[in-house]
């Protein structure tokens, strides 16, 4: 039986275990009990994919001597056929060479012939007794073809170490692309700040899902986590804090670079944050010329909200905004500048509409497209060409929400309710907060983004986000345990067609990725409301 949820997240044995066993080989495997030692049938991956046609007599499996073929002339098929490699290596231990010579034996990635009906994401997976081909018409369609494949694979293909075959694929065709452009994660690397390892590995979990953005939080109240060359001591002394009085830290530009490029390689785009006016105490810690009374406020390490802000009408805070957005821009080739806007509980309405009005231009004068939290949503707020509201309510409608998308704006939905993976499961989870109320796993999943809010119609959706605050997580393995099952959740609900929105479904797909994540090392919560596969071959 599972253990308990409440002792499984604080469980580094539990990870060590699955990987032992694994290493001793499928002996030690094949004594587990309820093994599924047959190859997954095509389609059982996640996010569902649009359509599956299984091929029941056909599987391929992969021989010692495999290679990848790519793209010929495509440097960036190539780099899609390296990361399949690296993928592979490790668990197979097989060699895997990479060619950029077209299809043949072996796993094909293709930039041609792939249906236009799978867009600028999606791909065609094609599996028969030869070969593996996966065709698309760009490398963010390839890569996502790859994260289906591995799905596809035995979940010990994620073994850090090398470990028996076989390395059967089932035989057939997916033609898949996303409901929604934008799936996304969110890190609050600010009331804790989380090294750059903890984000890397993050995004590269999120990836499996297909979730193609990350959101970093990077600026609140208890501490400052990116260097700005013009406002030093943003990060040296802004930095310095977090919530409950640790270390703090910060990124230094070229740190944040080495996230964005971890990122780009996996074909996720990085949205920073800097949250605006509200939530600002580090940065009005750091200068005292940001305050109306220009005293400097004292460093915050506790967990309240809505109390800190700019002074918005100082001609040298608008500076001050304007130089730090610039430079986070310039370090982001990412779309999109986030500049948050929540709970300004602090700024008197009119002053925080007249200082939005001109913050969103800033935005779009460094090339960038306005997000904010859906408060940006105020009817002072001028709509600003192609701006996105996150809206992160509890409540089906929202005449703000409404009206803003009337006058043009798009949504990225995060409802706290469904979509914050901070919220506890039930009373019996140790990390995190409850003020949305308990979420489940089925509460993430059962919602539909396009239809979630009166007078937000799916044509203004842009996607979805799950945010992770770390108001009360701290530790990797805490971020594990409330993102893991949720976050597939929220990303299949991104992904997948509406047609294909089924609980039982899901929560048999779902129930499948248990082993994969043992052997990942991913301390999951196992929900009670999904049965989860043994460990298997
Ligand atoms: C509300 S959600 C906040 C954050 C907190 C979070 C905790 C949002 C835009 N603002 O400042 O961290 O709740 O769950």
């Amino acid at each position: 039986m599972a253990p308990t949820p409440a002792r499984l997240w604080r469980s580094r044995p539990a990870r060590l275990t699955a990987v032992a066993a694994l290493v001793l080989g499928a002996g030690v495997v094949a004594l587990t009990t309820g093994a599924r030692t047959a190859p997954a049938p095509m389609g059982e991956v996640l996010p569902v994919p649009v359509s599956v046609r299984p091929a029941a007599d056909a599987s391929y499996t992969l021989p010692p001597d495999a290679v990848v073929h790519t793209e010929a002339g495509s440097a960036e098929a190539a780099k899609v056929g390296a990361y399949l490699a690296g993928l592979l290596r490790p668990s197979t231990g097989y060699a895997l060479p990479v060619v950029q010579d077209g299809e043949g034996r072996g796993v094909s990635l293709l930039l041609t012939g792939a249906d236009p009906v799978v867009g600028s994401q999606g791909y065609r997976l094609d599996v028969t007794g030869e070969a593996v081909v996966i065709r698309a018409r760009t490398g963010a369609g390839l890569f996502n073809g790859v994260q289906t494949l591995r799905q596809l694979l035995p979940p010990k293909v994620e073994s850090p170490t090398a470990v028996p075959g076989p390395w059967t694929v089932r035989g057939g065709r997916i033609v898949d692309y996303p409901r929604f452009p934008y799936r996304g994660a969110m890190l609050d690397v600010a009331r804790h700040f989380l090294p750059v390892e903890t984000v890397k590995r993050y995004i590269d979990r999120i990836a499996l899902y297909k979730i193609n953005h990350l959101h970093l939080h990077l600026s609140d109240d208890q501490g400052w986590r990116i260097a700005v060359d013009s406002r030093p001591r943003l990060a040296a002394y802004g930095g310095r804090t977090q919530v409950g009085g640790g270390p703090g830290g910060h990124y230094t530009k070229a740190q944040y670079r080495e996230i964005v490029d971890h990122a780009a390689r996996r074909y996720v785009t990085v949205v920073p944050e800097i949250d605006l006016p509200g939530h600002t105490n580090a940065a009005l810690a750091s200068y005292a010329e940001l305050n109306c009374d220009g005293r400097a406020r004292p460093p915050y390490t506790g967990t309240d909200v809505g109390f800190s802000s700019l002074c918005t009408t100082k001609e040298e805070v608008h500076t001050f905004v304007k130089d730090v957005l610039g430079e986070v821009a310039a370090l982001t080739p990412g779309p999109y500048l986030h500049i948050g806007g929540d709970e300004a509980r602090a700024t008197p309405t009119a002053r925080y509409a007249a200082f939005m009005n001109r913050v969103q231009p800033m935005v779009a004068a460094t090339g960038k497209t306005v997000v904010g939290w859906h408060q940006i949503g105020e009817p002072g707020v001028r709509h600003q060409e192609g701006r996105v509201l996150q809206y992160w309510g509890r409540t089906g409608s929202d005449p703000l929400v409404a009206e803003a998308v009337a006058r043009g704006a798009r949504v990225v939905m995060s409802p706290a309710n469904r979509a914050y993976l901070d919220m506890k499961y039930d009373p019996e989870t140790v990390p995190g907060q409850k003020w949305a109320g308990y979420v489940e796993v089925r509460d993430a999943y059962d919602w539909d983004p396009g239809s979630h809010l009166e007078g937000v119609p799916a044509s203004a959706v842009l996607g979805v986000e799950a945010p992770l605050w770390t108001e009360a997580i701290s530790t990797e393995e805490e971020i594990e345990y409330m993102a893991f099952p949720r976050l597939p959740a929220v990303a299949e609900l991104g992904w997948s067609p509406g047609a294909t929105h089924d609980w039982a479904a899901f929560a048999r797909r779902l129930g499948a990725q248990g082993p994969r994540w043992a052997v990942m090392g991913i301390d999951f919560h196992r929900s009670p409301q999904v049965s989860w596969d043994e460990q298997g071959d």
